[in-house]
């Protein structure tokens, strides 16, 4: 059996940093990556026009000033094949490859608390040991197989955005169908209507997307963003851990006049990116601030669509803006007045089958294709931690622990699960924020916590129940009053059997959560139980 310190798994952007900062303070450390090669979401989401929605000068890594000055972004948001080399780039930059074990897959991992470690099995069989587990695997890694009846019968070829194959995917020529209408959908279709000979967009519930407003980066601003003292310090004090393209903060919609909230809407617009989810401070709490800003995005959606029927189609009208993560597009409202492309509404009319040669609705429309791009999203936050069986010492998971929505100690531990770290996890900012510097800054309270451990002459180390019941309610709170806590989406947990509703990320931004962190460290990461070999101390 191989022993190590640290167990990561996956490297992606988390992983990456994970096994060069522990390696950096002496640990042994391995990565296992069940893909062939680095690179995360980045790695497996190559589907025509994927693309970052956090500006590249922010969307990297900040722990080392020597890789800031030797990457140049080529555009404001870089597509994924240039995130890709820049992992790549990381990865040989700092040697790590020979730490990671690609084409792994970890397939359960058991706590011996006689031993102090867990006793991993890769799904070959092999056996590891290690003192510490840190799961690198992504709050949106876990895909949503599509499982429409038929769909063994298509005699065409169906690929999902969410794994999308490195070979050519072959779409010019032919009659192509996309399912799914998110970030994901909305990318992929602008860039796939161009070349298909025929595109049907299926959607189920339209979302707002707003212009990213995509441009090369001018040496103007990358040299600014790179020669900024102590810029990974400024970016940890903002909420979401980005600066650029992010205009100054909003008053409440009250303080502005009419004439300059009419001003505001037009100059967010016109900025793109996030700039429509800060039109107004407000516009997240007060439902009737909110429907400004939305009645506003579907005026735009109506004037870049020829065609009304179709335009009311694409507007979004179940859920208030930013109540779902807004869209960033290049040209998706502009693509449907194309003659190739038509718009297949299923909110009323869902898929019935997949057919040998096409897809049927429940009404009995029939679409003849040759292509299916499934982007149907993920099963987040603990799809990816699911695919493992990971075990306490009473036999319990993870999702054991949280089958009434997450319960962790700053999303990072949960209390039962000893030298267990998930990074990013609900109850961190997460999603919500710049999720390169989000695993950088985790990481690092983990790698912090490890060397305290060390000091203290401590074995083992997880939340005390206490501290990740007052965490989680501080979670609750800072949720409480947020108009997105209504909307169905992938970061609400909702309790099947009183409806009760939990969000799942922290909302009280990086700045506030990095500052708790601090001084939860500087406490001697007060909150935390020590066992094992030193005195038991919290
Ligand atoms: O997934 P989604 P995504 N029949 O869950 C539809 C990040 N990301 O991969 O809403 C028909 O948003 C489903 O319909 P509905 C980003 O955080 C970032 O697109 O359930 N449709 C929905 O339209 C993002 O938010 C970037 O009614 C079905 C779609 O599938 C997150 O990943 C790029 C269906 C799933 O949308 C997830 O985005 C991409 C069915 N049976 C992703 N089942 C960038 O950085 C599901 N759907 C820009």
């Amino acid at each position: 059996m191989t022993m190590f310190d640290v167990v990561v798994v996956g490297a992606g952007f988390g992983g990456l940093y994970a096994i060069e900062r522990l390696r950096r303070d002496g640990l042994s450390v391995v990565a296992l990556e069940s893909a062939s090669d680095v690179g995360g979401v980045w790695f497996h989401n190559r589907y025509p026009g994927a693309r970052v929605d956090i500006e590249s000068l922010d969307y990297c890594y900040q722990f080392s000033s020597e890789l800031t000055h030797e990457w140049r972004w080529s555009e404001r948001y870089a597509a994924q094949d240039e995130l890709l080399r820049y992992l790549n780039f990381v990865a040989d930059k700092f040697e790590l490859r020979r730490h990671i074990r690609f084409n792994t897959t970890l397939a359960g991992a058991r706590w011996r608390p006689d031993q102090a470690r867990y006793a991993l099995t890769t799904h070959t069989g092999e056996a590891l040991s290690c003192r510490f587990l840190m799961l690198a695997t992504g709050n949106l890694s876990a895909a949503r197989i599509p499982n429409f009846a038929g769909l063994a019968s298509f005699e065409g070829e169906w690929v999902q955005t969410s794994d999308w194959p490195e070979r050519d995917v072959q779409i010019e020529g032919r009659r192509v169908a996309v399912i799914g209408t998110g970030s994901s959908g909305v990318q992929a279709i602008t860039a796939i209507a161009p070349r298909a000979q025929q595109l049907y967009v299926f959607q189920r519930t339209p979302n707002f997307s707003v212009p990213a407003r995509n441009a090369p980066l001018s040496d103007e601003a990358y040299a600014a963003a790179v020669n900024m003292p102590d810029r990974r310090e400024m970016l940890l004090g903002t909420p979401v851990g980005s600066v650029f393209g992010l205009p100054a903060p909003a008053l409440n919609y009250a303080e502005y006049s009419e004439a300059a909230r009419a001003e505001r809407l037009q100059a967010q617009w016109a900025l793109g990116g996030q700039g429509m989810n800060r039109v107004f401070a407000d516009q997240g709490l007060d439902l009737a601030v909110n429907a400004v800003v939305s009645e506003f995005v579907r005026e735009k959606i109506r004037e870049l669509v020829k065609d009304p029927a179709v335009a009311e189609q694409l507007c979004p009208q179940d859920h208030p803006i930013g109540t779902r993560r807004l869209c960033l597009d290049t040209g998706y409202y502009e693509t449907f007045n194309r003659d190739n492309v038509a718009l297949v509404n299923v909110a009323g009319d869902p898929i019935e089958e997949i057919t040998p040669t096409g897809i049927q609705l429940r009404g009995g429309a029939k679409y003849e294709v040759e292509l299916i791009v499934f982007a149907l999203g993920f099963h987040a936050f603990r799809g990816a931690m699911d695919r493992i069986d990971i075990r306490n010492a009473a036999g319990a998971s993870i999702s054991d622990a949280w089958r009434r929505g997450p319960r962790t100690l700053l999303g990072l531990m949960t209390a039962g699960f000893p030298n267990l770290f998930h990074l990013t996890g609900p109850g961190s900012p997460s999603v919500l924020t710049n999720m390169a510097l989000m695993n950088e800054q985790h990481v690092d309270f983990a790698a912090d916590l490890i060397a305290y451990m060390r000091a203290v002459d401590a074995e083992t180390i997880e939340p005390e129940l206490a501290a990740q019941d007052v965490w989680t309610d501080e979670v609750t709170r800072a949720a409480s009053t947020l108009l997105r806590l209504n909307v169905d989406n992938y970061m609400v947990h909702v309790n099947a059997d009183d409806g009760s509703r939990v969000f799942m990320p922290y909302t009280g931004g990086l700045a506030r959560f990095n500052a708790t962190c601090r001084a939860i460290a500087a406490d001697g990461f007060k909150g935390f139980v020590f066992g094992g070999k030193g005195e038991m101390r919290s």
